[in-house]
């Protein structure tokens, strides 16, 4: 099966890339310009009527999109993957992460960022989004603190590379890692994954998100 990605630089298409690096599948990259909306070959609207990255296109089904199924399936399609089989309880477990990313952590963060969200870019919106966030990432942490270094365990899962593109932009956002100690070491350790360093050299330097 062939796989193409389309991503913008350190958005949250980044943990499906550190998905396919980690697990060595062959891949494309099809950068898309958010601001625009186009991609090499025009229009990405036209492509993804969602507009938004990720997206992931196979030669045998319809384009795949949204962040959390896109992490499953690439997992499905790796023998070395550690995808819990179906129904178990780690199974589940893995899904109530995903959801708690994508819902709780991902947009949550993202809102007053890009042009178009519903929350205007100032000083005050940032205040919001952190005492939004922080409770939600404070969970994190306490779980990391028992039952990491991954969310899973010892051994990364589909969730991770999602977890770390929000610690990553933490950072990108001037939001600090103070009594965030667990969250702050899976950030660490992430980042010193050979996978993960690969991912940031393809990708390149993000578009700021401060002033
Ligand atoms: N529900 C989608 C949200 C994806 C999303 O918000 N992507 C952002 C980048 S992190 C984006 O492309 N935003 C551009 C836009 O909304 O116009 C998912 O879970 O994948």
């Amino acid at each position: 099966m062939t796989l193409t990605l389309f991503y913008a630089s350190g958005a949250s298409s980044m943990a499906p890339h550190i998905l396919l690096e980690e697990l060595g599948l062959p891949y494309q990259l099809e950068k898309v310009n958010l601001d625009s909306k186009t991609w090499s070959k025009g229009d990405y609207s036209a492509l993804n009527p969602k507009s938004y990255v990720p997206a992931l296109k196979t030669n045998d089904l319809p384009l795949m999109t949204e962040c959390a199924v896109i992490l499953e399936f690439i997992e499905q399609q790796s023998s070395h993957g550690n995808l819990p089989a179906y129904n178990t309880h780690n199974y589940w477990k893995e899904r109530t992460w995903l959801n708690y990313i994508a819902t709780e952590l991902h947009k949550n963060f993202i809102s007053p960022f890009r042009k178009g969200n519903w929350l205007p870019n100032t000083p005050d919106s940032k205040k919001l989004v952190w005492s939004r966030v922080k409770l939600r990432l404070a969970y994190v942490d306490q779980h990391l603190a028992t039952h990491g270094p991954y969310l899973m365990g010892d051994q990364l899962s589909v969730a991770d590379p999602y977890l770390f593109v929000m610690t990553n932009w933490m950072q990108r956002l001037n939001y600090f890692f103070a009594d965030l100690p667990s969250l702050k070491k899976f950030d660490e350790i992430m980042r010193s994954r050979p996978a993960v360093q690969r991912v940031f050299e393809q990708e390149g330097a993000p578009h700021a998100l401060t002033e």
